[in-house]
């Protein structure tokens, strides 16, 4: 179980720095071995995500990375206290995806609960997706990666593959992360659609911003997504599949930071992830002009990817991995029938929920408190509202229209020539 943050502390939690953490961890064996001895070790600090100290280490055999959570929100500041626990939760994420999609994540060198740090492999010369996004840089394979990554952990985390009694055991786990699925049901579901207090959106925005939140199918159509997110445990999910989790070359990439990650259901990742290409894919005018429409194809071509390399892979799995509970052979083909027709309907549902959560994802990203480069690079202040407006329309699209699975690449097409403000 989790220890919480005053026991944590009870313990001598204390965030390291970069002149602290060869004193402190230099009797890790982990590090010592991986990268050489402690004295010729250097330090830096570089962590740029909403939540936490990230280290680089060098030393003369090579380099490692030291995450440590920190007992408040980094980007808010000590007035929004946040349990330490969450580093627990994300070795326990990394450990699980690195079984279910071997190579999608760094390696785990070694994990201390009550300094809430988890030393793992520094993934280089990769670097945030989102940034390679902004510059126009193509990664190969990026949505078949991805797409296979998600139906991988959504597959193999679930009672379609688990033991029952196992899947059980984690979901009873992973429940003890209250506060960070609390962000996201917060900050995602719910306050895109009210004048929370931390929201802020950019200027010219008030009459889109006020007919989404006048418009009741809209939110209905949100909180009953967040009341699935809240209490449908089907699989273990990434929690916050963003381009900022996840860092690559030209030709590779690798899933990071699993510590929003909770039972939830199966098409939230994908959803999520799906959202992020298409705010990369808006807000390409700002930072291609005045070409970007060919950057722009290859995003939604990377769309189409993620979602045809999940689609695929499940059926796969499906067909050569189904030994849980859930749709045993003994009611399909044991009995002489087919049971593709069982796993289309299933992925029809994945994709429903898919598509809800992209939409809400793609409001929160503009209208709450945490917002994407992608838009916050754009420093015309006029451009980047023209472009939001786009991306929050097709966001209210989707929601309004997710059960009919419309085509995501039209319609991001389509809304690319809107100017709804
Ligand atoms: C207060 S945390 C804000 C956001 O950062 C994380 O990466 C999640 O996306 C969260 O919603
Ligand atoms: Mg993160």
């Amino acid at each position: 179980m989790a220890m919480d943050a005053e026991a944590a502390a009870g313990q001598g939690y204390a965030a390291l720095d970069p002149d602290s953490l060869p004193r402190r961890l230099g009797g890790v064996r982990a590090m010592a071995d991986r990268i050489g001895p402690p004295a010729e070790w250097r330090v830096r600090e570089v962590g740029d995500g909403n939540l936490n100290l990230v280290f680089i280490v060098e030393g003369p055999l090579g380099s490692v990375v030291v995450k440590q959570a920190l007992p408040y929100v980094r980007l808010v500041g000590d007035s929004w206290p946040l349990p330490l626990y969450r580093s627990f939760f994300e070795y326990h994420a990394l450990i699980r995806q690195a079984r279910r999609d071997p190579g999608s994540v760094p390696e785990v060198l070694h994990f201390d609960e009550a300094q809430a740090l988890i030393v793992m492999e520094h993934i280089a010369p990769h670097v945030i997706l989102r940034r390679k996004l902004i510059a126009g840089e193509r990664v190969a394979g990026l949505g078949e990666r991805l797409g296979r990554f998600c139906a991988r952990t959504a597959f193999r985390g679930s009672e379609l593959a688990m033991p029952s009694a196992r899947k059980k055991a984690d979901v009873a786990l992973f429940a003890g992360n209250v506060e960070i699925p609390a962000i996201t049901e917060a900050l995602v579901f719910t306050d895109p659609y009210r004048p929370a207090p931390m929201n802020r959106h950019t200027e010219g925005l008030d009459p889109l911003v006020g007919r989404l939140r006048g418009d009741a199918e809209l939110k209905r159509r949100a909180q009953r997504m967040l009341m699935r997110f809240a209490s449908n445990t089907e699989t273990m999910i990434h929690g916050d599949l963003h381009t900022g989790s996840i860092m690559a070359t030209d030709d590779d990439l690798r899933v990071i930071d699993p510590e929003f990650a909770q039972y939830g259901p199966m098409g939230f990742d994908i959803g999520m992830l799906v959202a992020n290409l298409l705010m990369a894919y808006f807000s390409q005018p700002a930072h291609r002009a005045p070409d970007p429409a060919p950057f722009q194809e290859w995003i939604l071509g990377q769309i189409t990817a993620v979602f045809d390399a999940f689609e695929d892979e499940f059926r796969h799995l499906w067909r050569t991995e189904r030994g849980g509970m859930l749709y045993p052979a003994a009611l399909f083909e044991d009995q002489g029938q087919d049971s593709m027709p069982a796993c289309e309907a299933l992925l029809r549902e994945i994709r429903t929920d898919a598509l809800t959560v992209c939409g809400i994802e793609m409001h929160r990203r503009c209208l709450s408190l945490a917002h994407n480069a992608d838009f916050e690079d754009i420093a015309d202040t006029a451009l980047r509202a023209r472009l939001e407006a786009r991306n929050l329309a097709m966001g209210a699209e989707l929601i309004l229209t997710a059960e009919a699975l419309p085509d995501v690449t039209a319609l991001a097409r389509s809304h690319n020539e809107r100017n709804p403000i």
